[in-house]
């Protein structure tokens, strides 16, 4: 209604419980047990995400923020972008960091923010309106790994598609290119995907940025357990699984996982369904994939499309990427 009153549209696809419950069903049946990191954002769980943002072991958001600082206005040169989509954009805090470069050349005339969390859109939107008077403004609540579909078709103006965050992290290489396969269609000649991907890098700086001193990723992790409780019914205790990050150095991922600290039985009553847990038995609750630029390449040329600029920080933590057709 808020929305409504400053012209901004908001199509709604909205994630659906029978989601959750097919995803809670179907990942504690099989061994190992795994559950998709996409459910830990309810309310409380954005709230942690942005907290680990501000923890100081987890460095690629501050990372990522600076590098786009540095470079934002050569992006702007190279894809001169009337338009924007912003997949995944959250509470988009961080999207003047793009806009802002966009908007001084000009160029700036629409932002399509997409993200499954119609609360965080909802609280973007009104400072967006503020900051930008003219923008049009189309935001889109949907799952961007499966619905980019119904986004709308390139209709000549520049446009950049942005995905920020090292999100792509989360998928694995099936899924990688599952993704691209979507983007490319929404991508002519002119227009570029703008990737943001953590980079591969000493484990020594990569376990403790997935485990703070202060606890905040631990209880964002235990948060599924809280959401399945709220939404399925289920009596999952959440001091009874202990937070874990490890890098895997052959598949280059962190893997999260929830570990049982000691034998037992779980019910979810919404699913009819009891989950037995040896001690020591764990939940992978999210793989957070880092990248290299040679592989990244590859992804891309799969999918049909050329790396066209690619931005890293001193250090070589983190990168920024622009594909095209
Ligand atoms: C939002 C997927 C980029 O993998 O770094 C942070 C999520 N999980 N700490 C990441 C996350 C635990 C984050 N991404």
């Amino acid at each position: 209604q808020a929305l409504a009153e400053h012209g901004v549209e908001v199509h709604a696809f909205p994630e659906s419980w029978t989601a959750l419950a097919a995803d809670v069903l179907h990942g504690l049946s099989t061994t190992p047990k795994t559950l998709p990191p996409k459910w830990f954002y309810d309310a409380r769980g954005s709230e942690l995400f942005d907290a680990i943002c501000n923890q100081p072991e987890y460095y690629p958001t501050r990372t990522e923020a600076a590098l786009l600082e540095d470079v934002g206005a050569r992006i702007a040169a190279e894809v001169p972008a009337a338009e924007v989509i912003e997949l995944g954009s959250g509470s988009s805090t961080k999207s003047p960091l793009l806009l802002d470069p966009l908007h001084d050349a000009g160029a700036l005339r629409r932002y399509v923010p997409v993200d499954v969390s119609a609360a965080a859109i909802e609280g973007a939107i009104p400072g967006l309106v503020e900051r930008y008077p003219g923008l049009e403004i189309d935001a889109r609540i949907c799952d961007f790994t499966t619905d980019l579909h119904g986004l709308p078709r390139p209709n000549g103006d520049p446009r950049i598609v942005a995905f920020l965050g090292s999100t792509i992290g989360n998928l694995q290489p099936v899924e990688v290119q599952a993704f691209l396969a979507q983007v490319r269609p929404l991508l002519g000649p002119d227009d570029a995907l703008l990737l943001g991907t953590d980079l591969v890098k000493d484990v020594g700086v990569l376990e403790p940025a997935y485990d703070d001193a202060a606890g905040v990723t631990a209880d964002f992790n235990r948060n599924v357990l809280a959401v399945i409780n709220r939404e399925l019914l289920a009596d999952f205790a959440l001091d009874a699984f202990d937070h874990e990050a490890m890098w895997n150095p052959v598949l280059e991922r962190i893997e999260i996982r929830l570990r049982s600290v000691r034998d037992q039985v779980v019910r979810i009553r919404g699913l009819g369904l009891e989950v037995t847990f040896q001690a020591g038995e764990s939940i992978l609750t999210e793989i957070s994939r880092k990248f290299r630029r040679g592989g990244l390449e590859r992804a891309y040329a799969q999918a049909g499309l050329r790396l066209r600029g690619w931005y890293q920080d001193p250090d070589a933590w983190y990168a920024l990427s622009l594909a095209s057709p």
